[in-house]
């Protein structure tokens, strides 16, 4: 289990943030050759054969990566920090969705609305469940209540990744809600 963690860090590293530490490169959706990933993950040390990716991506706690239909790809399915498209529809969202963040951004949050800063997006999630325990990572959570069909009304666009993330380029401070 632990090795699977430490293996599934390093695939968000090279995945989403920084292809060049082993000279992989991310096509323009973010998909790599599952053969290119094995070779260059050795010069890491970090000996990966098919069934061991199968198993992290099975198994991984939020489900963070994809393969393609015929396990010759794969790719993060959201989360990067570097200029990729992951081709994702814009999508209805439901009436509201979550952000969890942590105290001390709320005064920031509130004045200049939530920013995606490092990364491509705003995340967002359909229950405050998921929203705790992403602000928890920061530090005291806190939960905002978005109103996505408001703000979906007003033309902003919504998308949800593979592993159900919902995804805002921003969200202003009016649609914002402390809970
Ligand atoms: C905050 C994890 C001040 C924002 C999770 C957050 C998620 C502001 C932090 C995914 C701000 C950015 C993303 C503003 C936003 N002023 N602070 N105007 N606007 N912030 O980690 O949403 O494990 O980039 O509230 O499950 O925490 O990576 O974003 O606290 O889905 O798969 O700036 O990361 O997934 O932090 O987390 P992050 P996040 P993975």
């Amino acid at each position: 289990m632990k090795n699977v963690i430490k293996i599934s860090k390093f695939m968000s590293l090279v995945l989403r943030h920084q292809p060049e530490l082993i000279g992989l490169r991310l096509d323009e959706q973010g998909w790599v050759s599952v053969e290119e990933l094995k070779e260059k993950a050795k010069t890491k040390g970090y000996h990966l054969d098919l069934d061991t990716l199968k198993y992290v991506v099975e198994n991984n706690d939020k489900k963070r990566f994809a393969f393609n239909d015929d396990f010759s790809r794969i790719r993060a399915s959201q989360g990067h920090s570097i200029k990729i498209n992951l081709g994702y529809e814009p999508t209805l969202p439901p009436d509201f969705l979550y952000h969890g963040t942590a105290t001390r951004f709320v005064d920031a949050i509130m004045k200049e609305g939530l920013q995606k800063r490092n990364r491509h997006h705003v995340h967002l999630s359909l229950d405050l469940d998921t929203a705790y325990q992403v602000g928890n990572r920061h530090g005291k959570a806190v939960m905002l209540k978005i109103d996505a069909k408001a703000m979906s009304a007003a033309g902003y666009k919504f998308y949800v990744s593979e592993n159900g993330v919902w995804l805002a380029e921003e969200v202003p401070v009016q649609y914002i809600e402390l809970t």
